[in-house]
């Protein structure tokens, strides 16, 4: 059996930190009670929130230049299920993990559940790959997949996502994500018109695939690797793209894959007043999809997505049910501590977004009282809720601090003895 955790290391970490939790947490609550609000309230909100692992993030990945792989890395989707289950168990905010084909192929995928189920943790959405080719393949995504202009091209990516619904089916997933990296890097490269129908047309066929209580995300991206036009570049096509293939089809937002000061969060309530906001995959950059950790650039701009979510819930908005997943690239972090913390940032927002004064705001907003309406949202963000992520990662038998608790397992030089490396790259993103 390989090594997991003890709970009981957790629990003696904990003791550690356990009286100035109680007091921080007690300190936080009578602050909030002078603001109206009931901390017990976002505590229980906080606790219920949870974030989808990607299976490729638990690998070290890499640049365009090199990458330098850890000691300890997952070799397998068995060895990925293992980090997920970890962070998981620490965080209590990350029950599943989104994996990603043919990366996370097995020949036997009732072995694959039962290991999950065993770890802990169960499956979200499922990735399709046509962005590169593999061993053995018959043709070609060098210039495209499910816009290629070839239709034995198109049709090899149609049946390898419907494949992924398959493998999905088996797996207990709800939904499959669809980004590819068609495109053109030359001016007339490419027919901008014509490279959308035959998107259109393949979706169109894998979408007639879907199981009735399937989703399908579509994931757009302004450029990288195609650096001239994407086709599905932003999220008005991948609105037009939803909204041609039907109720089941819903937009995607990565939060990388816009042009730098794009106001996300705008796009986020657009999408949601469409009723075609599919979700999220969480990262942060500075220039592009540098695939960085979640908050670590610009925690502002989170909460800000955030305020929008806690804002439709608000208001019921109708079909709001989004999915939460991370997407990022670890280059020279441990991943395992690197999705904790993002894990973390994102709850962080989330609280952060819950104890805004929302009516106070409406109030502010109606009257055109600029800077209180700004001073109330700000007071949201400006707040340290780091208390009461504790406190729900306690109640839940995480940890308090979960990458102490990390470090002081020993957990990736152990995994080091048990995972040899392998030659070659597992984890995807080089
Ligand atoms: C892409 C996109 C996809 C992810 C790949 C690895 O830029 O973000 O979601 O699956 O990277
Ligand atoms: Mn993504
Ligand atoms: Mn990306």
């Amino acid at each position: 059996m390989s090594y997991r955790i003890p709970d009981s290391l957790i629990g003696e970490e904990n003791v550690k930190l356990a009286a100035a939790q109680v007091e921080d947490y007690a300190a936080l609550g009578r602050r909030l009670e002078r603001a109206g609000v009931d901390i017990e309230t976002i505590t229980v909100k906080v606790a219920a929130f949870a974030v989808a692992v990607p299976t490729w993030g638990v690998g070290t990945g890499g640049t365009r230049f090199a990458r330098f792989p850890g000691a300890g890395e997952p070799r397998s989707i068995f060895d990925k299920l293992e980090d997920c289950a970890t962070i998981h168990q620490l965080t209590r905010s990350t029950p599943t993990c989104s994996p990603h084909f043919p990366w996370d192929k097995v020949g036997d995928y009732r072995e694959l559940v039962e290991r999950a189920t065993a770890l802990g943790v169960g499956f979200d959405a499922v990735n399709s790959n046509t962005f590169q080719d593999q061993p053995g393949q018959t043709l070609s995504y060098k210039f495209g997949s499910l816009a290629h202009s070839r239709k034995a091209v198109r049709d090899q990516a149609v049946a390898h996502n419907i494949e992924c619904i398959e493998i999905g089916e088996k797996l207990g997933s709800k939904a499959l994500t669809v980004w590819i990296a068609d495109g053109s890097n030359f001016p007339g490269q490419s027919n901008l018109n014509r490279v959308f129908d035959w998107y259109l047309e393949s979706m169109n066929a894998v979408y007639a695939r879907l199981p009735g209580d399937w989703r399908v995300f579509l994931e757009h991206k302004l450029s990288e690797p195609a650096f001239y036009s994407t086709v599905v570049s932003d999220w008005g096509t991948s609105l037009m793209a939803a909204q041609a293939l039907g109720p089941k089809a819903h937009c995607l937002v990565d939060l990388g894959h816009h042009a730098p000061n794009v106001n996300i969060e705008q796009i986020v309530s657009r999408l949601i007043r469409a009723g075609r906001l599919a979700g999220f995959h969480f990262n942060d950059s500075k220039y592009g999809d540098d695939d960085l950790d979640t908050g670590s650039i610009d925690p502002f701009r989170l909460f800000r997505v955030f305020n929008e979510l806690v804002d439709a819930s608000a208001r019921d908005a109708p079909g709001f049910d989004p999915a939460y997943m991370l997407d990022q690239s670890h280059n020279v972090t441990d991943p395992v501590e690197s999705l904790m913390a993002s894990a973390m940032e994102t709850q962080r927002a989330f609280a952060q977004a819950l104890i805004v004064d929302r009516r106070a705001l409406a109030a502010a907003q109606a009257e055109n009282d600029v800077m209180l309406a700004h001073r109330l949202l700000k007071a949201g963000f400006v707040a340290d809720v780091s208390p009461i992520l504790a406190e729900a990662r306690l109640r839940g038998g995480g940890a308090i601090d979960p990458i102490a608790v990390y470090r002081a397992s020993n957990y990736r030089k152990i995994k080091a003895k048990e995972r040899p490396a392998v030659t070659g790259s597992i984890s995807g993103i080089v």
